[in-house]
């Protein structure tokens, strides 16, 4: 424990991987992203003593969320965005997540075609995160990903979401400032808009408001901010305001901005930031206990074999499965791998 909470002591080869991501070196950085990915028990440990050591320089970026249906121009968004940021002198970097994805799929290569000019630019870092596995799994390396981005400089970390339940909600808690895009013709669909949605969202923008859409995007912007009245606000000294923007006209980019520091205003005036990053790592513990319990567990040659024996017995209703789960459970503690337990 004292160990543990005190300065955390890297190997020569981490200490020099540290030493890259400090410098901000894009290819540190890399390798760092692909060691925190690595899902090996020894590189885990690795990276986790990593990111410790870094921690303490990674409280300084303004963290953003943004989400939405596929196809409703996130990408495209952000390629716009990230350039805009640059421009004010900012550093960008773009974590996407995509849980249907595959990481050889369409929607990843399209990414880099819709953020071409960004991902050419030496003051952004574009990175898709690989989404497979557990949401836990992808949780955690999106969070220790964005630690190493701010360790190594970047004033703004931008992480790209679907808009499927679970994935929105874990992105949501990892960032300061959550937007959920929309598209202007889905008005017809406020009814049955999922309160979900409004509650983790700090703003609504309605994407794609140019050419023919334009006056459906004004039409769906007011049905949506009466529709955010119906809901008792995130924070009470915020009422998620809902804009229009068109991505690929690069309009509505700079409000976007504007909004997200008018949203961090309130929250530091209220003290609330500070608390707000406390919360996240409380979390990022919580979640941070219960995959590394589950993944333990799960590897557990013990529960390996007995577990598809007792799963056949609970489908054909010959089993409890409480009764399951804690004969598992009492096995697995009983016997904890060798060196899964002992070496902290
Ligand atoms: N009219 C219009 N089309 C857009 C806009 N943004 C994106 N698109 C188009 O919508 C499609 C999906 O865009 P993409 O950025 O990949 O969406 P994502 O799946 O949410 O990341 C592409 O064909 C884009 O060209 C926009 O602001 N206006
Ligand atoms: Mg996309």
């Amino acid at each position: 424990m004292e160990h543990l909470a005190g300065q955390v002591a890297l190997d020569a080869a981490t200490q020099r991987l540290a030493e890259g991501v400090l410098a901000g070196q894009r290819r540190a950085l890399a390798k760092a992203i692909t060691l925190v990915e690595n899902t090996r028990e020894d590189r885990r440990r690795q990276a986790g003593a990593l990111v410790s050591h870094l921690l303490p320089r990674s409280n300084t970026a303004v963290r953003l969320g943004i989400s939405g249906t596929p196809g409703v121009g996130k990408s495209t968004f952000i390629e716009a965005f990230g350039l805009y940021l640059i421009e004010q002198g900012l550093r960008v970097a773009v974590l996407a997540i995509d849980p249907s994805s595959k990481i050889s799929g369409g929607s990843i290569l399209g990414d880099k075609v819709r953020m071409e000019h960004l991902a050419r630019h030496d003051r952004a870092f574009i990175r898709p995160s690989p989404s497979a596995g557990t949401l836990g799994g992808v949780t955690r390396r999106t969070r220790e990903t964005m630690m190493l981005c701010e360790a190594a400089g970047f004033d703004v970390i931008l992480i790209e979401t679907v808009g499927v339940g679970q994935s929105e909600t874990a992105v949501a808690d990892m960032v300061d400032f959550f937007m959920v895009l929309l598209l202007p013709n889905a008005g017809d669909e406020i009814q049955g808009i999922k309160k979900g949605i409004i509650e983790v969202a700090d703003l609504l923008v309605i994407n794609k408001a140019d050419g023919d859409l334009r006056d459906a995007a004004k039409r769906a912007r007011r049905h949506y901010a009466n529709a955010v009245n119906l809901f008792r606000p995130k924070n009470p000294h915020w009422r998620t305001p809902v804009l229009c923007a068109s991505g690929l006209a690069g309009e509505g980019i700079e409000a976007v901005w504007r909004t997200a520091g008018e949203h961090r205003a309130v929250l530091e005036q209220h003290g609330k930031l500070k608390a707000l990053r406390r919360e996240q790592r409380r979390r990022w513990f919580e979640q941070a206990l219960e995959e590394n319990l589950r993944e333990r567990f799960r590897a557990n040659q013990g529960v390996a074999a007995q577990a598809p024996a007792l799963e056949a017995a609970i489908s054909d209703g010959r089993l409890s499965p409480h009764h399951a789960a804690h004969y598992l459970v009492d096995l697995f503690l009983k016997n904890p791998e060798p060196g899964d337990t002992k070496d902290i």
